[in-house]
């Protein structure tokens, strides 16, 4: 596998602007190093859309205050409106601050493994529901690819791993790169409590219902502490990739049916004094729109605020509305582009990682790739694209970090596809170390038929 492989097929219609920056799109296994172009954002594909089908919700689970992962809603939060003016200052001293940590996605794979073999009940349904998947991913990392096309300041790092069939993804975050994120500005730390104080003062533990809690201003909904998290986990497909898909949600509407139609997300931004922020505020909105739109949140709550942290007003704006409110704006930014650019991304990924993206079962002569993980390297560098490679040996201890890992996996994770891949049809409750059967999962429509969500 020496020769250069042309993906021209999944080049991007040529973009005359950018023309000079393109890189030329090659794969080539010996110097392990590909890479994909930048798409084009100065025209409308003319194709037909990829499809992006409607998120459904498979589980929800939370973080307690000690960070522990437990499969209930005890972190669940009902949406109230919060007070006029309100403070977001309010509690500043009290911020309990979870630390900067590398992007695992542990928490998710709990869930997925939890799916797997509630859904098992003694045949090889979870079994195949896994290996269907081909991508698991928080849904951050997500709205970092799909917004890569529009995204003209941060570059990105992720790690990709594929084991039976489906590839799983991690913010890569050097140790640099943490110790940078976690020596925050104190204005920077400010700006970045004002949305969680938001939160606060938009979240009660009754639907409809503000708090009213002892020491503290009515509608304080309790000061903040960020290890404290409310996630759901949903099933989705773009293009013909599955995807599941775990993300933070704020709160709900109402009582919480299990669907994602309650979900609300909720924002601040400063409040808009003109053409330039506005402009600022339009294009804010395109990963506001993804972030939501991703895990099936219908809803995004705004609240502007002064410089000095004072709520102004709220808006409320419907995800599935916001691609058609920044249509034609000078800082226009077009969905099927992002959906388009996505596609392309996971095929090109898949066509590298191939062949370890195969089921386990099927290379059984290949022992070395069973035993020694392949992890890779994406890297995204703005207006010029993305570059994968493969990580040697001190890459890989990087990442594992000292902790029991194969690459960036939990071992138990690794064990646990490493047995059911040789054991079809053969029940994986046994190899389940971190939880045993409990409650039910939310699957009941997980085989269903999706509607698809298109642009
Ligand atoms: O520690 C880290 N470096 C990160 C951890 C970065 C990104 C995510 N995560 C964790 C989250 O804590 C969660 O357990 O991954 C899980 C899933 O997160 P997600 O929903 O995929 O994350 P994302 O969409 O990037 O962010 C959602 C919310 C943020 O809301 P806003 O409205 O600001 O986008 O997660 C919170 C934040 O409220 N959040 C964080 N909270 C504390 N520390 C962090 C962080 N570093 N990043 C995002
Ligand atoms: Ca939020």
């Amino acid at each position: 596998m020496t020769n250069k492989r042309d993906l021209s097929a999944l080049d991007p219609p040529v973009d005359t602007e950018r023309q000079g920056k393109r890189r030329h799109v090659t794969a080539d296994s010996s110097d392990r190093k590909l890479e994909l172009a930048f798409p084009s954002t100065s025209q409308t594909s003319q194709s037909k859309p990829v499809p992006f089908q409607q998120p459904v919700s498979l589980i929800t689970f939370s973080y307690t205050p000690s960070r522990k992962l437990e499969f209930n809603n005890s972190a669940l939060r009902y949406y109230v409106n919060p007070p006029r003016n309100a403070n977001l200052r309010h509690g500043y001293e009290r911020w309990i601050k979870r630390p900067e940590e590398k992007g695992r996605i542990d928490g998710l794979l709990r869930a997925t493994s939890k799916l797997r073999n509630d859904m098992n009940a003694g045949a090889s349904k979870g079994v195949d529901w896994i290996r269907s998947i081909g991508v698991v991913s928080w849904r951050g990392v997500m709205t970092k690819i799909l917004t890569a096309p529009y995204e003209d300041r941060d570059s990105w790092e992720m790690n990709v791993m594929a084991i039976d069939g489906t590839m799983y993804f991690e913010e890569h975050l050097s140790d640099a790169k943490l110790v940078e994120k976690e020596d925050m500005a104190p204005h920077h730390r400010l700006q970045s409590y004002y949305g969680y104080s938001f939160e606060s003062w938009c979240g009660s533990s009754k639907p409809e219902m503000p708090e009213n809690l002892e020491g503290q201003p009515p509608g304080w909904g309790g000061d903040v502490d960020t290890n404290v998290q409310w996630c759901s986990v949903v099933k989705t497909k773009l293009g013909d990739t599955r995807m599941v898909i775990g993300g933070e949600v704020d709160c709900v509407r109402n009582a919480f049916t299990g669907q994602t139609s309650d979900f609300v997300e909720l924002k601040t931004s400063i409040a808009i004094r003109g053409p330039q922020d506005e402009a600022r505020f339009e294009k804010k909105l395109l990963k506001f729109y993804f972030q939501s739109f991703l895990l099936g949140v219908p809803e995004i709550i705004v609240g502007f605020r002064t410089p000095s942290g004072q709520l102004n007003t709220i808006q409320l704006f419907k995800t599935a509305q916001i691609p058609r409110m920044v249509r034609g704006k000078p800082n226009a930014w077009d969905p099927t582009t992002c959906f388009a650019w996505g596609q392309q991304f996971f095929a090109f990924l898949k066509s590298v990682i191939h062949p370890s993206a195969e089921p386990i079962a099927e290379q059984q002569g290949n022992v070395t790739s069973a035993l020694r993980p392949q992890v890779w390297r994406v890297k995204f560098e703005p207006r010029v694209g993305v570059s994968v490679s493969l990580l040697g040996d001190a890459g890989v201890s990087e990442i594992q970090a000292g902790e029991d890992r194969v690459g960036f996996l939990p071992r138990w994770y690794w064990d646990e596809v490493q047995t059911y891949s040789g054991q079809i049809s053969v029940t994986t409750q046994a190899f389940d170390p971190t939880h045993g059967k409990g409650e039910a999962p939310g699957t009941s429509s997980a085989q269903g038929m999706s509607r698809e969500w298109q642009i």
